[in-house]
Formats: structure tokens, C-alpha cells, sequence
């Protein structure tokens, strides 16, 4: 009973009675197909209910009379409005007013769930269970929550309201109990809190201590993955770039004895920011760095501060936990020393030198800088950017480069050396916080990776991530739904399967070979005459009677995502897809005299070959470079791999507002994520099925004194037997398996009622009797 001890406990002790539903839940077939028990709802006098209003959002309201097919309503604010009674929605007992598990509601309509959130959200609750999922809404400041009293209070269990504390806590009992690793799956979209709820858990496990600070270190990785790979956004002043799961390993003993770091997708960065503001003199003219607002690279966005915070200051944190991670002075400077090269990089200008428009930098103060800071000389710059050698009929040929392919080249440089140097500082980190021969296995994952994107348009980057979370999905729905349905099973109890939309076809269109959307992508990116709108036809030819796609009109296709439809626009995903860096960049690297360019080639070099592990690769690909969607879906599988072997626990970020301001909830905006990321799904299917359980051992010994006959001598399923038939409870409110009896919900209130009501008489005649005898 342990894995569902928690659920069956909430409502089975404590308050529960006066939580259960006090019309019960309806027989299953009354119940409405989507939302369980939102039975048709007879609006009665001074009943709470739901209504619309006319900016969309729900409210919640007393029903003053109702006559015929309208009911007149009070606002809470006092005003009255006259509506349609069948427009109403049926609002739970305010006892139920902010209870901490979204199951506990007796009403689960989408206001209710919305009106529950809101309720705790004002409170400063921004924790709520919705089953075994926990719900995080972000506060956008800081809440008493937090630190070591907490920590404490959920270690010894003297709490147990929903946290962040309690799903760690959670975690690293299972992985004791069960010997298996754990992951923590922390999703959610831009500004929803991933990356602070992440570090939250991280705060939690690393608070057992370690050995030799590993714990400590463990934390500092945070400000230099975040200045490396944190970027400002319209969305979030703190973005991250990428996808990060962080491995904790645990020592026999249960203390942390090292950890990795596994990131994905693109970056970008506070650092160069940091950097021009915080290097120390000495530093700043060995790289040769000018003020943020000088660099081509950095005036694009116009943006060179962030309310709140000190780039001087956070330079000084990240070098501080550069040196607490153990990466040497000298690789440290190295590190700036590729983020200035890449700063002036932007700045290497072209002349056109004929009629053609072919071109070659200018050598001047940019160029001469960045081919010092390489390690080679400006020439070689000149030839990796002007220049591309070609294999044409197996014959070797020099093309010079236009200004704009010249362009493209030099940005493509910059970046990938950008991503190499992330990928190194990453290496190098793992490397200081590698477990060695400590090891032990026992292991718990920390996943802080962006969620679903919709939005007005859709490109290539909404494209990766959406797939990827069509892949966290299937995890998602494997082990919660058919986990639960396992458990029926094996409790021998008849369970008509409850339908849940499984997402294997929208997967399938992604990844089917030849024909799905990634093959097709692939094939049309290294047609050199294929054009996004090629490209789009080419899909609709191939996949229309796909029951996930629908071609759109123009460049333009959608697809049907478990979160709802998303409509793509091809224009720009063949460049996206293609690696743009090309073979004369790699090479211009390897030549250079400057220690990470040389490591960085190397790299490059001998990942072209092989970063899908075996199993996905398809052959085709190994002889080429692939493209930025193969090493996506790569990357993507190894994750999926790892996450495999877990025992995961969900944790998903609501962002209550855009503004990124505290006190503001949005209905229409939380309520889509609550759709995106699978609570409502999660809520009506564990309602639909018979989420209370119980021992029949607990049971016989909490409700078999109300029964009528002696039964103490009969064992409890007879005892259980017994109360079932005593209380009338319907047969199709119950099942009895082999060492537990499932209920439908509401039922146990009812007789939770009973049980209450008698021990109150049973209180009442012995006080009575005391009383007498005083
Ligand atoms: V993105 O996909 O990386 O763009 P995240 O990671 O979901 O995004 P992040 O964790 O960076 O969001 O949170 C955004 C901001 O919300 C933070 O900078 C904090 O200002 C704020 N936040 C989030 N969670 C909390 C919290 N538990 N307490 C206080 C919070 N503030
Ligand atoms: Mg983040």
C-alpha cells in the first residue's frame, strides 16, 4: 500500500469526511464524460456556484433564486447578474476552499481547480498536489518557505503540505527503500520557475551533507552554468538556453558523493555581460574588451542591464564558484578569453574585392584581436572566412565567399565556438564533481527542461521542444497511467479500463522512417534547391492522411500535439537544420595555437561521427555531419534512456502572469498550462477510476465497531465484507482486491460521517454518564 499510502490517507483520516462530497459522486455513468462528476447541475438557493464573465474568467457566486431556465446571482463583491442556469458550474463546499490536493475536490471542473490554485496562490501557497503530480505556481517573490528550518521540518515529517521538500524528501526515501534511482521532472514554460524550483530541490538533497564540501561545490554549479547559459528573454529576465539534468550520486550511507551534468539544446549568455562589467584590469586588457555597447553582437538587442541585477557582482560570483569547482586561474582566463574572441568575432568586417561580390575581412583592430586570441594569424582568418573548399566529382575546389555567405560564416563560427565552450565548462565541472570509485550507483536526477510552446508563430526551435515534450509526455502518461492500471491488476479487481489518449501517433509522425516529419526534414535540408515551401509541400504530400497533421496553407503545416494543435511555419527550417559550420572553420580551429580552440576541433571533429547512441542511428547519417534535428532527437534519446531506469516524480511550473509580477493570476493563461502540461488530464483520470484505497486490515479496524454483530473474532476481509453491506455501499462504488478495497470517491465520507456521528453519541453518553456521576 505504500505507493499510494499517501492518497488513501488524506481522505480515509483527519478531516477527510467533511471534505468527501456531500452529494457524493453520482453513479459513474451520470458522471460527465470529461470531468467525472460535474453532474448536470440544479442551481438551489445559496449554493456556491461558478459563472463566466464577460472577460472570460470564471467567478465565484451564490445562487440568490432561480425560476425557469435562469438563475439570479450574487457576486462576491456584491453586484447581482441574471444568467442562464445551464451556463453555471457547480462550486465545492467551502470547506474545500484551498485544500492542498487537487483530488480532495468534490467538484473537478476546470473553475474549481482554477478557484483552488487562486485560493492558495493569495495565501502565498504556491504548492498544491494534484495527485501524485505537484503543482508549483510562481510567486515572482520571495516567500517564507525556504532554508533550514524547512528543511528540517519535512526531513522529520512535522510537515507534509505540498513542497518541493517533500518530492525531494520523497525521493530519497524511495531510492533507500526501493534500491532504484530517481529523477525529478521539472517542467513548465519560460518564466514558469523550472531553474528555481530546480535549485530548490538541488538546496534540499544537498543539506545532507556530503563529504569535503562536494555538496557545496554541487551548488556552485549553478551561477556558472546560469552566467554561460542564462540569457535575458522578453520572457524571463534569467532564461535559460538549455536543458539541464543534473545527477546526484548518493554513497552507501545516503550521503552525496558526487554528481554530473547533462545539458541539451542552444545557449546564450549573461557572461559577456558580466565580463565587460566585472573583469578586473589586468584582465581587461589582456582580452582586449570594450564597453557591452560597443560590440556588434551585443547592441542587437539594446539591452544592457537588468533591473536588479550587478553583472560586476555576479562576474566576481561566477570566477568565486569557478574556483570552488576547481577549474584552475589559467582555464579560467582561457574561458574568457574564447567569450571576448567570440565578442569580437562580430566585429571582423568584409571589403568586396570584385564584381562578384566576393569578399575578405578587413584586417583591422577586430580581426587582429580575435586572431590573437585564437592563436593564429589573421591570414588563416581571412581564408576561413572568405573561402570554402569543396569536394565536387571527388575533385577538390576553392569557392570564394559572397558578403552575406562570408556573414553567415563568421556568426556560424561564433557560435559554435560559444557551444564548445559551454560543452568544455560543462566537461570540466563533471570532471571536479566525478563520483570515481565512490560510486555506488544510487542515484537522483534533477530535470529542469523548457516545456510546450504555442504561440502566434511557430518556428523551427518550437518544433524541437515541442517534440521533445511529446517524449516527456509518453514517460508522463506511462508511469502514472499505467502504473495505476497495473495496480488494479495485480489487486485482482475488475477495472474497465479508464480511456486515456495515449500520444504514440503524434510521436510516430515525428520519428517514422522514411516518411515522418524529422526524415523529411532531413531529406528536403540537404537538397541544395530545396526551399522551405518545397519543403512544406513535400510534408503534405507525405503525410495528410496522418491523423496528427494538417496542411495549412502556404509554407505552413500543424500538428496535433496531447496539448493541444500547433501550427508551424516552415519558413527558415532548412537553415536552421543544417550545420552551418563547415569544414574550413573546424579546421582554421584546429590550426590555432591557443589551448580550447585546438580541444574544441577535436571535438568537432570526432562528433560529427557519433553523438546517437547506437540502437537510434541510422546509418545514412553516420557518414555525414548531422543535422541540428538528428542531434536534437540524439540527444533527446539518451535522455529518455537515463530517465527510463527512475522512478520519476512531477513536478510542473504555472506562471500566473506575464509581467513577471507578484499577486497577479491570470485565469486564461493558467488554466492553458494547466492543459499543456497534463494536471486536468492527470486529476480526471485518477477521479474516473477509484482513487481511495485501503487495507482491509485498516479498514475492518476503523469502521468495525460500527457494525451491528461481534465480529471480532472473523478476519478483516470479512469484517470489510461486512461494513460494505451494513452502509448500503453500492456495488459499483467499491471493488474488493486481494489486500485493499478501492473506492470510487466520495464514498468513504459517507462513512466517515457515520463513523463520527457515533463516536460523537459514544463521547456524549460517557461525559453524560461522568457528569451524572459527579
Ligand atoms: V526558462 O524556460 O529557463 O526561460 P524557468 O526556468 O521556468 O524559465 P525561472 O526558474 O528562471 O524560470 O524563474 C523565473 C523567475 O521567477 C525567477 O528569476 C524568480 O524571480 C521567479 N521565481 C521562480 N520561482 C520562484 C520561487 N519559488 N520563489 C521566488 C521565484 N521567486
Ligand atoms: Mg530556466
Amino acid at each position: 500500500a505504500a505507493a499510494n499510502g499517501a492518497r488513501a490517507t488524506t481522505t480515509a483520516t483527519g478531516t477527510a469526511p467533511r471534505r468527501m462530497s456531500p452529494a457524493g459522486a453520482g453513479s459513474p455513468s451520470q458522471r460527465d464524460a470529461r470531468w467525472g462528476d460535474t453532474s448536470s447541475y440544479g442551481a438551489r438557493k445559496k449554493h456556491r456556484v461558478f459563472c463566466h464573465l464577460p472577460n472570460g474568467d470564471w467567478a465565484l457566486c451564490t445562487v440568490i433564486t432561480t425560476s425557469g431556465d435562469e438563475s439570479v446571482l450574487k457576486l462576491s463583491e456584491g453586484k447581482v447578474l441574471r444568467l442562464k442556469t445551464e451556463s453555471l458550474e457547480a462550486a465545492n463546499p467551502e470547506i474545500l476552499d484551498g485544500v492542498d490536493d487537487l483530488m480532495q475536490l468534490s467538484y473537478l471542473s476546470e473553475p474549481s481547480v482554477l478557484y483552488n490554485l487562486q485560493y492558495r496562490y493569495s495565501q502565498d501557497l504556491i504548492y498544491t498536489k494534484a495527485g501524485p503530480v505537484l503543482v508549483a505556481v510562481n510567486p515572482f517573490k520571495k516567500v517564507p518557505l525556504y532554508g533550514n528550518e524547512y528543511i528540517a521540518a519535512y526531513r522529520n515529517k512535522t510537515k507534509d503540505s505540498p513542497h518541493v521538500y517533500a518530492i525531494a524528501d520523497s525521493a530519497l526515501r524511495e531510492m533507500k527503500r526501493d534500491e532504484v534511482n530517481q529523477s525529478i521532472i521539472i517542467s513548465g514554460e519560460s518564466g514558469a520557475g523550472k531553474t528555481e524550483t530546480a535549485k530548490i530541490a538541488m538546496q534540499y538533497l544537498a543539506s545532507l551533507g556530503g563529504g569535503g564540501g562536494i555538496e557545496y561545490e554541487i551548488l556552485q554549479t549553478n551561477p556558472i552554468l546560469e552566467a554561460f547559459g542564462n540569457a535575458k528573454t522578453l520572457r524571463n529576465d534569467n532564461s535559460s538556453r538549455f536543458g539541464k539534468l543534473i545527477e546526484i550520486h548518493f554513497s552507501t550511507i545516503g550521503r552525496i558523493c558526487g554528481a554530473m551534468i547533462q545539458t541539451f539544446g542552444e545557449r546564450s549568455y549573461h557572461i559577456f555581460y558580466q565580463l565587460c562589467a566585472g573583469a578586473p584590469a589586468s584582465l581587461r586588457d589582456k582580452l582586449s574588451l570594450k564597453k557591452v555597447d560597443e560590440y556588434k553582437y551585443l547592441k542587437q538587442s539594446c539591452c544592457y542591464s537588468i533591473a536588479g541585477v550587478d553583472d560586476a557582482q555576479m562576474f566576481r560570483t561566477v570566477t568565486e564558484a569557478m574556483n570552488i569547482v576547481h577549474i584552475s586561474k589559467e582555464d579560467q582566463d582561457n574561458v574568457f578569453a574564447m567569450v571576448s574572441a567570440v565578442l569580437w568575432l562580430g566585429d571582423v568586417s568584409f571589403t568586396v574585392i570584385d564584381n562578384e561580390n566576393h569578399v575578405e575581412i578587413v584586417v583591422d583592430e577586430a580581426a587582429e584581436i580575435v586572431a590573437r586570441l585564437l592563436g593564429c594569424s589573421t591570414e588563416d582568418l581571412n581564408l576561413a572566412l572568405s573561402k570554402r573548399h569543396m569536394k565536387v566529382n571527388n575533385e577538390n575546389i576553392v569557392q570564394k565567399l559572397t558578403l552575406s555567405q562570408a556573414i553567415d560564416t563568421r556568426d556560424a563560427l561564433a557560435k559554435s565556438l560559444y557551444a564548445s565552450l559551454f560543452e568544455w565548462l560543462v566537461e570540466q565541472i563533471n570532471k571536479s564533481l566525478s563520483v570515481g570509485k565512490r560510486r555506488t550507483g544510487r542515484s537522483i536526477s534533477i530535470l529542469d527542461i523548457y516545456g510546450f510552446e504555442s504561440f502566434d508563430r511557430n518556428s523551427f526551435e518550437q518544433f524541437c521542444i515541442n517534440y521533445a515534450n511529446e517524449r516527456l509526455q509518453q514517460h508522463f502518461n506511462r508511469h502514472l497511467f499505467k502504473l495505476e492500471q497495473e495496480e488494479y491488476v495485480e489487486d485482482g479487481i475488475d477495472w474497465a479500463k479508464v480511456e486515456f489518449e495515449d500520444n504514440q501517433n503524434c510521436l510516430n509522425l515525428f520519428e517514422k522512417k522514411p516518411l515522418g516529419l524529422l526524415s523529411l526534414l532531413d531529406e528536403e535540408s540537404t537538397f541544395p534547391n530545396a526551399t522551405d515551401l518545397t519543403f512544406a509541400n513535400k510534408l503534405k504530400q507525405h503525410l495528410n492522411n496522418n491523423s496528427c497533421f494538417r496542411g495549412e496553407r502556404g509554407k505552413a503545416f500543424a500538428v496535433r500535439h496531447y496539448a493541444g494543435e500547433v501550427a508551424y511555419d516552415t519558413s527558415g527550417f532548412l537553415e536552421k537544420n543544417r550545420d552551418l559550420l563547415h569544414m574550413d572553420s573546424i579546421q582554421l580551429l584546429a590550426k590555432c595555437k591557443s589551448a580550447l580552440p585546438q580541444i574544441f576541433a577535436s571535438k568537432m571533429l570526432s562528433q560529427s561521427d557519433n553523438p546517437i547512441p547506437a540502437p537510434y542511428r541510422s546509418s545514412a547519417a553516420d557518414s555525414q555531419k548531422l543535422s541540428v534535428a538528428m542531434k536534437f532527437k540524439g540527444q533527446l534519446f539518451q535522455l529518455m534512456q537515463r530517465l527510463e531506469s527512475t522512478t520519476p516524480h512531477f513536478i510542473r511550473c504555472i506562471k500566473p502572469n506575464n509581467l513577471q509580477l507578484p499577486a497577479i493570476y491570470e485565469q486564461g493563461l493558467v488554466l492553458q498550462q494547466l492543459k499543456c502540461c497534463g494536471v486536468l488530464e492527470v486529476v480526471r483520470i485518477s477521479r474516473s477510476g477509484y482513487p481511495t484505497r485501503m487495507t482491509h486490515q485498516k479498514f475492518a479496524r476503523r469502521y468495525g465497531f460500527l457494525l451491528l454483530e461481534d465480529v471480532a473474532s472473523q478476519d478483516p476481509l470479512s469484517v470489510s465484507v461486512a461494513i460494505l453491506h451494513q452502509f448500503n455501499i453500492l456495488p459499483e462504488m467499491y471493488q474488493v482486491g486481494y489486500t485493499k478495497l478501492f473506492f470510487r470517491t466520495g464514498q468513504i465520507g459517507k462513512l466517515e460521517d457515520t463513523r463520527n456521528r457515533t463516536l460523537h453519541g459514544i463521547l456524549r453518553v460517557q461525559s453524560c454518564f461522568r457528569g451524572h456521576q459527579a
